[in-house]
C-alpha cells in the first residue's frame, strides 16, 4: 500500500515547523533495504510505523488520526538523510502531573522503526524539542554549580572538580574500599562508585557506605576541605533504588549534601533516571552511560548517537552525564564531540542538524572519564575551551607511582598549570606529584 502521499510532506519548510512549535523534529541516517521501494516510500513507511500507521490502511482511521501523522518533510537519499516531524500530541504524558516521559519519545522515534523489514538501518543523529514539549520535562535540579557551593567555590572560580573512580572496578571489600576513598580525598574532591559497584556479596552496601561516610569525615577534618561522593543506586526495582538512596543519605547525615547519586542510565533506562530525579531532587544526579556504545558507537548504524543520548539526559534531569574524552582518553570519541558538551551546558546550542533553545532549563554538566590522567588534561581543556567539568580518573589516580593522594594532587596540579597557562613540564619542576605523573603515565 503506497502511503508516501500521506506520511510524506516534502513541501513543509523546517523553519515553519520550528516557528509553528507543534512538532518534535528528528534527523535520521536511514538506508532502505534493496528491493523495498524508493527512498521516499520507505521513509514514509518509517514515519507511519513511528506514529499512526502500520503496513496497511485500516478501516478505523479517521480524520483526526491523519492530523497527528508523523511526516517526512525532508530527504536526501544520496546522504541517506531523512527528517521527520512528530506532532507533540503523539507523545504520552503522566496522568499524575501531565508531564512528559522520555520512554514515550523513545517508543515512537526509536521504537519499532528499528526493526522494520524494509529498512536496512536507521540511526537518529539529532532532534529538536519545541517549547510546548520542552516545558513538560523535568530538566536538571542540580549541577556543577551546586557542587562548587559545597566545595566553597564561587561560580566565577568554578573550575574542574578533581575526581576519581574507586578501582579496581570490583573486588575491594568494605574497609579497603573506604581506605582508598580516604587516600584519594587527601588530595582530591570527588569520588564515584565505578558503574558496577553496588551491593556485591563481598562488599555489602550498608557496611561500605558506613565506612565511606567515616572516611569522608576524617578526610574533611584532615584537609579542612569539603569532599564529595557519588554513590551508585542503580537497580531494576525503583523501590530498591529509593531504599539505597534513603540509607545513604541517612548514613552520611550532616554530609548528605556532599552525596550525589549515580545511575547507570543506559542499562536501566529512563524510568531509573526519573525515579532518582523525582525521589531525590536535592542530590546531584550522576548519569553513567555504560553500555551506550552498543547503539551510539560510530560502528552502529542503528539506534542513536552519543549526542542524542546526552540531549535526552538533559531533558530527563541529569545533573551530569559522561560525555567521553573527545579523543584524549581511552574510549571512542573525537575532538568534535565537544559539541555535545556545549549542547549540555549552554542555553542555546547548535546540534548536527538542529538548533536548540533550552529556555532556561538548567545545564547538565559534562563528566569526563576514560583513561584520563594529569598528562592528558591540558590537551583536553585546550580542545573544550574551559575546565568547568567533573573529571574522574581511576587509573589516572590509583595508577600514580606514589598512590591515590599523589594521583589526585597531580590532576589538580595539571589543571592549575593549564589555568595559569604554564607548560606541564615547567610546572612539574616545582610540583613533585605532577613530575611523578610523567614517570607514571608517560607511556600510556
Ligand atoms: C573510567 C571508567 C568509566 C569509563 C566510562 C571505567 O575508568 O570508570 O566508567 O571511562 O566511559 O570503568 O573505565 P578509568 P565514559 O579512569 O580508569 O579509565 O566516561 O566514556 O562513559
Ligand atoms: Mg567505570
Amino acid at each position: 500500500m503506497d502511503q508516501s502521499n500521506r506520511y510524506a510532506r516534502l513541501d513543509l519548510d523546517e523553519k515553519d515547523l520550528i516557528v509553528g512549535g507543534r512538532h518534535v523534529l528528528c534527523a535520521y541516517i536511514m538506508k532502505p533495504k534493496e528491493g523495498f521501494g524508493d527512498y521516499l516510500s520507505v521513509a514514509a513507511h518509517f514515519a507511519a510505523e513511528s506514529s499512526t500507521g502500520t503496513n496497511v490502511e485500516v478501516c478505523t482511521t479517521d480524520e483526526f488520526t491523519k492530523g497527528v501523522d508523523a511526516l517526512v518533510y525532508e530527504i536526501d537519499p544520496a546522504r541517506e538523510l531523512m527528517k521527520i516531524a512528530y506532532p507533540v500530541e503523539l507523545f504520552d504524558r503522566n496522568i499524575i502531573d501531565g508531564r512528559a516521559m522520555l520512554c514515550s519519545f523513545l517508543t515512537l522515534t526509536i521504537g519499532n522503526n528499528q526493526g522494520m523489514g524494509d529498512v536496512e538501518y536507521a540511526k537518529m543523529h539529532d532532534f529538536y524539542v519545541p517549547p510546548a514539549y520542552l516545558r513538560l520535562f523535568d530538566g536538571p535540579a542540580m549541577n556543577i554549580a551546586d557542587m562548587w557551593r559545597v566545595l566553597g567555590r564561587s561560580v566565577t572560580d568554578g573550575g574542574m572538580v578533581v575526581g576519581t573512580i574507586i578501582k579496581p572496578k570490583l573486588g575491594l571489600r568494605p574497609q579497603p574500599f573506604a581506605d582508598a576513598c580516604y587516600e584519594f580525598w587527601l588530595g582530591g574532591d570527588f569520588i564515584k562508585n565505578d558503574e558496577p559497584q553496588g551491593n556485591q556479596v563481598f562488599a555489602p552496601l550498608k557496611e561500605t557506605i558506613r565506612l565511606v561516610s567515616d572516611a569522608m569525615k576524617r578526610a574533611q577534618d584532615e584537609t579542612g576541605e569539603a569532599k564529595l561522593f557519588s554513590a551508585n543506586i542503580t537497580a531494576d526495582d525503583p523501590f530498591e533504588m529509593i531504599a539505597r538512596g534513603e540509607y545513604i543519605l541517612e548514613t552520611f547525615g550532616e554530609n548528605a549534601d556532599h552525596v550525589a547519586f549515580l545511575v547507570d542510565g543506559y542499562v536501566t533506562g529512563p524510568a531509573a533516571i526519573t525515579t532518582c530525579r523525582r525521589q531525590f531532587p536535592r542530590q546531584f544526579l550522576h548519569y553513567h552511560r555504560a553500555g551506550h556504545g552498543a547503539v551510539t558507537s560510530p560502528q552502529s548504524m542503528r539506534g542513536y548517537t552519543a549526542f542524542v543520548l546526552s540531549k535526552m539526559s538533559r531533558l530527563q534531569g541529569a545533573s551530569g552525564i559522561h560525555t567521553g574524552t573527545m579523543g584524549f582518553g581511552k574510549m571512542e570519541g573525537e575532538a568534535a564531540d565537544k559539541a555535545m558538551a556545549f549542547m549540555l551546558e549552554r542555553d542555546n546550542a547548535e546540534g548536527p542538524y538542529y538548533p536548540q533553545e533550552w529556555l532556561g532549563m538548567k545545564a547538565t554538566t559534562p563528566i569526563i572519564s576514560g583513561g584520563m590522567n594529569a598528562l592528558r588534561l591540558p590537551g583536553f581543556f585546550d580542545n573544550l575551551g574551559h575546565s568547568n567539568i567533573i573529571q574522574t580518573s581511576g587509573g589516572g589516580a590509583f595508577g600514580h607511582l606514589d598512590g591515590g593522594t599523589a594521583g589526585a594532587k597531580s590532576l589538580r596540579q595539571a589543571h592549575d598549570a593549564w589555568k595559569s597557562g604554564v607548560d606541564l613540564v615547567e610546572y612539574a619542576r616545582e610540583h613533585r606529584e605532577l613530575a611523578r605523573a610523567f614517570e607514571s603515565f608517560q607511556n600510556d
